[in-house]
């Protein structure tokens, strides 16, 4: 996935976020993210969402993204944000050849390899202190921190590791683990979800689920499973040829009217100009 870097994308430049030539590692946060133009950067980059919620389109694919995910971009890769809620994230920025540690003595070089994934909110809980103290010293200088630096980087790395979601299907988990409940519609998108039902599986009411849902991400579980479905169908018109009716029923719709109705209202485009558009931007890339 995500293999198309575009032509003529703005190119973020090491110099401008690392204090020093030396230095492995930055730590740029957003609270909030503004609405960023498409672009790639000379360094790696570790995106780890805290909040609200919002677009992002990385080469080409789009994702709705909120809180408790977590995407690692190569140098080449180019992503944007848009139609932003409140998003807050956290940026660490990476050049693991500047590093003097192995970054992946984590032993995990999954966790880089593996490019888009999810943490719960216990792990986003975790991980602040670590992030807190990693951002102090990569403001400081001297060899002694930029060791540190590198430390804290991967212990960083171990937690999102340890806290990194089990399979699907596994049992869901105690209540106020919204992560899963969001991996869960994520995973059964497709299906009719019933709202009801999963509330009692996580142990609260719906009126309270879905009110600590909204707190946490800027959208109800409802909404939450409509974005999903367009991201989805989105994905599907982009990369399949199925028909928009096929596409329609994949994304749990079972009318292509009333999807086409929905898809347009949220995109701003029919599924087949949004098809099309796709199209046309892939065919520059190749050129
Ligand atoms: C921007 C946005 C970009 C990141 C730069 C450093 O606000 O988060 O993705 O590359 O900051
Ligand atoms: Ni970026």
């Amino acid at each position: 996935m995500w293999e198309r870097p575009l032509p003529d994308t703005m190119k973020l430049p090491a110099g401008e976020f690392f204090r020093s030539d030396a230095q492995a590692l930055a730590v740029e946060p957003r609270d909030p993210q503004s609405p960023f133009p498409m672009h790639n950067h000379e360094f790696e980059e570790l995106v780890i969402i805290e909040s609200g919620n919002g677009w992002q389109v990385i080469n080409d694919e789009p994702f709705f993204v909120t809180c408790g995910e977590v995407f690692y971009l190569r140098p080449g890769d180019c992503h944007e944000f848009s139609s932003l809620q409140d998003l807050r994230l956290t940026n660490i920025l990476c050049r693991p050849h500047r590093a003097t540690f192995n970054l992946d003595a984590g032993g995990d070089a999954e966790i880089r390899a593996n490019r888009h994934w999810q943490v719960n909110d216990e792990a986003l809980r975790e991980i602040k202190p670590i992030i807190e103290a990693l951002s102090r010293e990569t403001l400081r200088v001297d060899p002694l921190s930029k060791l540190m630096a590198e430390t804290l980087f991967v212990q960083l790395n171990l937690l999102l590791r340890r806290h990194r979601f089990a399979p699907a299907n596994a049992k869901l988990p105690a209540p106020s683990r919204l992560g899963h409940l969001m991996s869960y519609i994520r995973h059964n998108c497709a299906e009719e979800v019933d709202f009801d039902d999963l509330s009692r599986r996580f142990g609260a009411s719906e009126r309270h689920l879905t009110r600590a849902f909204r707190d946490a991400t800027g959208v109800t579980p409802h909404e939450f499973l409509f974005k999903t479905r367009i991201n989805r169908a989105m994905r599907a018109l982009g990369g399949t040829a199925a028909s928009v009716t096929e596409i329609a029923y994949d994304c749990g719709f079972n009318d292509g009217n009333y999807f086409s109705f929905c898809f347009s209202k949220a995109a701003g485009l029919t599924p087949s100009e949004y098809r099309r558009k796709v199209k046309r931007r892939g065919e520059r890339s190749l050129n």
